[in-house]
């Protein structure tokens, strides 16, 4: 045989050999699927009971990226390998091996695709009576003065603690849904509040029967509630899906709204919906399209304020106002979160990256720049008044200072410099001292300082135990204490008198986060978040 027909079979036995070594052994993609194949099957025999086949959640919270995002990774690992004490949570490190742990929970960190939906019918689907409205009393079944009560949320063990504000005694404690997250809102007269959790559920309490009456689950991934006073309507902001739900008092769906830009082209997360009550309306803020969406939750033509009747559509002659319909401000800018001046024409403005602008609403304009810098955090801001004028201070999550802000010329006047970034800053009309936390620093999550609203100075700071975060102050109704969180899972409320700064009681608590007196909410006190 000639030597290159030797070496054309040399080589076609290569080729073939080759192919057959494709053809059998596995591809890298075959080997990925046998690997999540085997995840999914980890996850549908040991998670899926709980936490829903689909990650959704159930008895358990929701098992997607979007949920988890407050828990990092290495402490998931933990939870999965050992359990939760106290809750349903069993430990599965003996049922699986650390590479399949890692797995499980690698996977539970990867978005589903396509993105899971949230639709109409699951919110109607969703929603539970748990109590006959017709069937509750109609004045408290407590020796307490309803409108001096606090609700504390309990992270821990997701509870809600309700406390007697002038003995500063719990009187109830009862299971929340898994991580409720913004303020609680109270209609009514304080009578019924509202809570979100992250996960989307919506919960309508009855404070003075003490019980829950109705819960629906208005999302998968939700940042917070608003309701009109009277109870009429909530609104729901959710990241997932890119919704902002309309529900009736007893959360009954009205309208679920798919959020984009005009239009529609591009879909956009809800950053976070407050209640105007002077306007009628809601207010939102988008994360994903640079608009201010406002939201008529009143019919009578008399009660919607004048700026919308431009929004108001001619048909056949008559007037349809925009009930429940979107009224967009268009801007330069995303903002995350605002705050609302007092009059509720204009909202104060930032995105995550520090652009401030002031948005007038009835003019639908960008008015003003705001000089602001780092991640400012307006949800949280106070107001009060300083040398005749009207001041707005709030925290910053990026950096050590108070901002103190005019309220008619936008301009910093005072950046008081604090120990780190803070969350929190609270004040009350009888007082003349306000608190902010450095919880978003490591080294001093542990103080409070107070602030003298007249010289702009710390004044004091309240040192608990380092390592050990204090934060999140709130008033009782005649602002005689400060109401502070050990926020730690062997927590406390640390009650202080208002005055004298000296620590009064403590009352213990399991992680407690948020705390909120009916009066402070109800009357919007200016030293509180509304
Ligand atoms: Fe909050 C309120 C946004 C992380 C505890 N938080 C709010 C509000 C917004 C907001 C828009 C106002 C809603 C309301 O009251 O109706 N929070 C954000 C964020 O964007 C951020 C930085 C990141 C995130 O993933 O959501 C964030 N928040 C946190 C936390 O890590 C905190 C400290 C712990 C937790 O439980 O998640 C936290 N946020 C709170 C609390 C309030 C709140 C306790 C209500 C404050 C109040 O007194 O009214």
């Amino acid at each position: 045989m000639p030597s290159h027909a030797r070496k054309v079979i040399a080589l076609a036995l290569v080729w073939l050999g080759l192919a057959m070594l494709l053809a059998f052994a596995p591809s890298h993609a075959q080997a990925a699927d046998a690997t999540s194949a085997g995840v999914a099957s980890h996850y549908q025999q040991h998670c899926a009971a709980c936490h829903g086949v689909d990650r959704l959640g159930g008895m358990g919270p929701a098992l997607l990226p979007e949920n988890l995002s407050r828990l990092r990774k290495p402490e998931a690992l933990k939870v999965v390998r050992d359990g939760r004490t106290a809750t349903q949570m069993p430990p599965f490190g003996a049922a699986l091996s650390a590479d399949e742990l890692t797995a499980l929970v690698d996977w539970i960190y990867t978005p589903v695709v396509p993105a899971p939906r949230w639709s109409e019918a699951d919110i109607r689907a969703s929603r539970i009576q748990h109590a006959d409205p017709a069937a509750l009393a109609d004045r408290p079944v407590f020796d307490a003065d309803p409108l001096n009560l606090f609700l504390v949320v309990e992270a821990g063990d997701h509870h809600v603690s309700v406390l007697d504000g002038d003995r500063l005694e719990p009187i109830h404690r009862f299971p929340s849904r898994h991580a409720l997250h913004g303020g609680p809102k109270f209609a009514q007269g304080g009578r019924y509040v509202y809570f979100g959790s992250r996960d989307g559920w919506v919960t309508k309490y009855d404070l003075w029967n003490l019980t829950v009456v109705a819960e629906v689950r208005a999302g998968i991934n939700t940042r917070n509630v608003a309701v009109s006073p009277d109870g009429s309507h909530v609104a729901v902001a959710n990241y997932l899906p890119h919704t902002l739900v309309l529900l009736d008092g007893d959360l009954n769906l009205l309208k679920s709204i798919e959020v984009t830009d005009r239009d529609g082209k591009q879909s956009s997360r809800v950053s976070a919906v407050y209640e105007a009550t002077p306007r009628q309306s809601f207010v939102a803020a988008l994360k994903d399209v640079p608009e201010v969406w406002e939201i008529s939750y009143t019919r009578a033509v008399e009660d919607i304020p004048v700026g919308f009747i431009h929004d108001f559509k001619q048909r056949e002659g008559e007037f349809i106002p925009g009930y429940l319909n979107p009224r967009r401000t268009h801007l330069a800018d995303v903002l995350d979160d605002f705050f609302f001046t007092q009059d509720y024409s204009e909202l104060m403005g930032a995105s995550r990256a520090g652009k401030g602008q002031v948005v007038n609403l009835d003019v639908r304009k960008k008015v003003a720049d705001l000089p602001l810098a780092g991640m400012p955090h307006l949800g949280s801001g106070i107001t009060w008044e300083w040398q005749g004028r009207r001041v707005m201070a709030s925290t910053n999550l990026k950096a050590a200072e108070v901002t103190v802000i005019d309220l008619d010329s936008w301009e910093v006047l005072r950046r008081i410099p604090t120990r780190g970034p803070g969350f929190f800053l609270r004040s009350h009309e009888n007082s003349r001292y306000a608190f902010v936390d450095s919880m978003m620093s490591p080294e001093a999550k542990h103080l409070l300082q107070v602030i003298d609203k007249e010289t702009l100075e710390v004044v004091r700071e309240i040192a608990g135990q380092p390592g050990r975060t204090l934060a999140h102050v709130e008033f009782t109704r005649d602002g005689r204490y400060a109401l502070a969180s050990l926020w730690e899972d062997d927590g406390a409320v640390v009650v202080y008198d208002a005055q004298t700064l000296e620590e009064v009681k403590r009352l213990p608590m399991r992680k407690p986060v948020g705390k909120y007196n009916v009066w402070n909410k109800i009357t919007r006190e200016e030293g509180t978040s509304h």
